[in-house]
């Protein structure tokens, strides 16, 4: 065994500063207590780590990891167009569904992306990256194998089709232990809460994105 073996991610060699950097945590509402200890380890990383501005840390909430794709996908498009209108009153953890027909096709009239204006009181900035968080439990039937192949590959998709990147911080465990001990949350406190990782990793991602070579 080394001796400076490192397990889960290694922090990145170059700074990552995140000050001008928008970005979006959309969550499931099952394992509510796992997922929540997920997202404030993700959250407070980026704030606290990352130097992201509290008030672009947007989060959003839908039901079950297999609606995750289609909320990323609809949020990073209405990011997208709302700051392309260049209107001036999103900022915050703001619900971005008020107001909006999810049904209407937004996708052709979408602007691309832009951080113009980032960190400006009132300014509209479309999102640099997306935390997809939840938690899926294997249970007796085939269904977590389907969720899981279906939420993996569409949290994929939306990344590669948007040119957003959007972090896969779904936890696939076999059992409530195995998901407990990966949020840092297990009674034996040996665990690591791997929203810590999806905020550095979105951090970077998002700074990637951004970079003109
Ligand atoms: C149905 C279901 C089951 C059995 N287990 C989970 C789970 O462990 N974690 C999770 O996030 N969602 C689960 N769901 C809900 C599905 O993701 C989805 O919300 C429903 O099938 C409706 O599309």
């Amino acid at each position: 065994m080394l001796d400076d073996f490192h397990k889960g991610l290694e922090p990145s060699a170059a700074p990552q500063d995140g000050s001008n950097l928008r970005i979006l945590i959309v969550h499931t509402r099952w394992n509510t207590a796992i997922v929540q200890g997920l997202v404030d380890g993700a959250q407070k990383t980026m704030i606290e780590q990352h130097n992201v501005k509290p008030e672009n840390i947007v989060i959003e909430s839908v039901p079950g990891a297999y609606e995750l794709p289609f909320a990323a996908k609809k949020l990073l498009e209405v990011s997208q167009i709302r700051a392309a209108e260049g209107a001036s009153d999103l900022i915050g953890n703001v619900n971005l569904l008020d107001g909006l027909n999810l049904n209407s096709p937004t996708t052709a009239t979408a602007a691309p992306p832009t951080s113009a204006g980032a960190g400006k009181k009132g300014s509209r900035q479309a999102f640099d990256a997306v935390i997809c968080i939840g938690v899926l439990i294997k249970g007796s039937t085939m269904h977590f194998e389907y969720i899981c192949e279906a939420v993996s590959q569409g949290i994929m998709r939306v990344g590669l089709d948007s040119g957003v990147p959007v972090i896969f911080g779904v936890l696939t465990c076999l059992n409530e232990e195995q998901a407990l001990s990966r949020a840092g949350l297990d009674k034996a406190g040996k665990g690591h809460n791997h929203g810590i990782d999806w905020g550095s990793g979105a951090v970077e991602m998002a700074l990637l994105k951004n970079r003109t070579l």
